[in-house]
């Protein structure tokens, strides 16, 4: 990709955005730094970015500065279908995601892993393998760390462990990693991709630019991943935590075992520090993914049942008086506060209720199974969530006004050998910047209690 001397509009001045202008400047682009919220500070901003003599844009979009432009380059949380961003579409600008411009510039190979849930601890758990094969290793994306800052840094034997949501698999165009993963499709994100059949393309975008001497690894326990396998051009390998598969990675009496053709046992789950089904799941992703890119089952035995899991996901506190506190601040949609549900083996106060995403909580409150004792509801969902609990005959939530307070509110009631658990099926964005500052608040308040 050339950009030397061109115009290049980014999109969002985030982490991402400021991951993007620093890949251009360093590629002599002339860059135009806009984001819509015009209450942000220039001068903060600049000093982000360098100072460098970037320009900086607020507030409403100048349409005159549409006919100036080459290239724009979309944060991920930048919808595409905003009006302003169909205008540059039907003017014939290049538009692009910052995936796709960390992936035109960084060198080396990328493992990519999607899906609904699962992703930050595959990937996570893939970043430590590739680690303890390789010496130049960066893992980026959707975990928190920009593509575009480690593109700029990455040598021919790099390897980017990526994790991608569907934001950024959006605006993909030649984005072709050696090993992808789709984990799992269940419904997210509704309010920005509209429906499930649009959700579910930005998720196989993932694969698209695949050819047969790259891998897919799909799970065969999802309809929609299993499908998928039919239809992908590079070579598919399932993983399956309930049957055996002829060729795969599966569960078989407790063991891990990787097929592809030799049968060899990874270890057994009782020697793993992740509980759960879910986890498994996830730990045979990225040990099929680490296999077909060639690492020793040796080096994956030894990083899996090293592996002690991703802060904020069912995340264990402290006790105190008795009562467990586990953080799941990163249960952001109804499936993934599911599995921090699954994962509670006492009677649990349970915090939820967050930004709405037009999500249904009926699946979610049907989880309950008797555990929750009570539950907590804040946020902007709290009554949407409240209207399904009382459909679902589920009765015993009460309202909190402020994070706080609902903290101090589970203290109060959880009694001693229950457990506080904050999994709030909906993401952080109506009262925190991210799922990370609403799991550190939690901790903070549990902490001291
Ligand atoms: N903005 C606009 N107009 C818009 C939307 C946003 O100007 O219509 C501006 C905002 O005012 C803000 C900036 O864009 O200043 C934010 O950009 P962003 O939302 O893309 O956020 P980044 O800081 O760049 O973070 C993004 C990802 N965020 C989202 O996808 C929403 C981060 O994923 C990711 O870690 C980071 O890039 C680095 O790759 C977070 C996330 O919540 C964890 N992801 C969602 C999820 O996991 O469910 C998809």
């Amino acid at each position: 990709m050339e950009v030397t001397n061109k115009k290049v509009l980014v999109f969002g001045s985030g982490l991402s955005g400021t991951g993007a202008v620093g890949l251009l400047t360093e590629h002599g682009a002339d860059v135009v730094l806009y984001d819509g919220n015009e209450n942000l500070d220039k001068a903060e901003l600049a000093g982000r970015i360098g100072g460098s003599a970037v320009q900086i844009v607020l507030g409403t979009f100048p349409e005159e500065l549409l006919q100036t432009l080459d290239l724009v380059v979309l944060s991920p949380g930048v919808p595409t279908d905003l009006p302003i961003v169909r205008q540059m579409f039907e003017r014939g600008i290049e538009v692009i995601g910052e995936v796709e411009l960390a992936y035109a510039f960084g060198k080396g190979d990328v493992l990519a892993v999607t899906g609904t849930n699962g992703k930050t601890t595959t990937t996570s758990l893939l970043g430590e393998i590739m680690k303890n094969y390789k010496e130049e290793v960066y893992v980026v994306g959707n975990i928190g760390n920009p593509y575009t800052v480690a593109a700029g840094k990455m040598s021919e034997h790099a390897v980017a462990v990526a994790e991608m949501s569907s934001f950024q698999l959006e605006s993909i165009v030649s984005f072709r990693p050696a090993v992808s993963a789709l984990l799992n499709i269940t419904p997210d994100h509704l309010n920005r991709h509209h429906t499930m059949e649009a959700y579910i393309e930005a998720k196989k975008n993932i694969a698209r630019n695949q050819t047969e001497e790259d891998w897919c690894i799909l799970n065969y326990e999802d309809e929609v991943t299993r499908e998928f396998g039919k239809n992908v051009r590079a070579q598919v390998l399932y993983f399956s935590s309930r049957r055996k598969l002829e060729r795969g990675i599966y569960l078989d009496d407790g063991r891990i075992i990787y097929r592809n053709p030799e049968e060899i046992c990874i270890c057994h789950v009782d020697e793993l520090q992740l509980p759960g089904t879910h986890n498994h799941e996830n730990i045979m992703a990225a040990a099929a993914m680490a296999a077909v890119y060639g690492v020793p089952v040796d080096k994956i035995r030894e990083s899996v049942k090293a592996f002690k899991g991703v802060e904020h996901r069912i995340e264990f506190v402290t006790e105190k008086n008795g009562v467990v506190y586990y953080n799941d601040s990163k249960g952001t949609n109804p499936d993934a506060a599911i599995k921090g549900i699954q994962a509670m083996n006492r009677k649990t106060v349970l915090i939820g209720g967050g930004y709405d995403k037009d999500s249904s909580y009926t699946e979610w409150i049907e989880s309950f199974d008797g555990k929750v004792r009570k539950l907590i509801l804040l946020g902007a969902t709290k009554e949407k969530i409240a209207k399904d609990a009382e459909s679902c005959g589920f009765h015993d939530y009460v309202f909190a006004d402020t994070f706080e307070e609902a903290v101090l509110m589970s203290a109060e009631i959880a009694g001693p050998g229950e457990a506080v658990l904050l999994s709030p099926a909906c993401a952080s964005w109506d009262m925190f910047p991210n799922y990370e500052t609403r799991g550190d608040k939690f901790k903070e308040i549990v902490n001291s209690l």
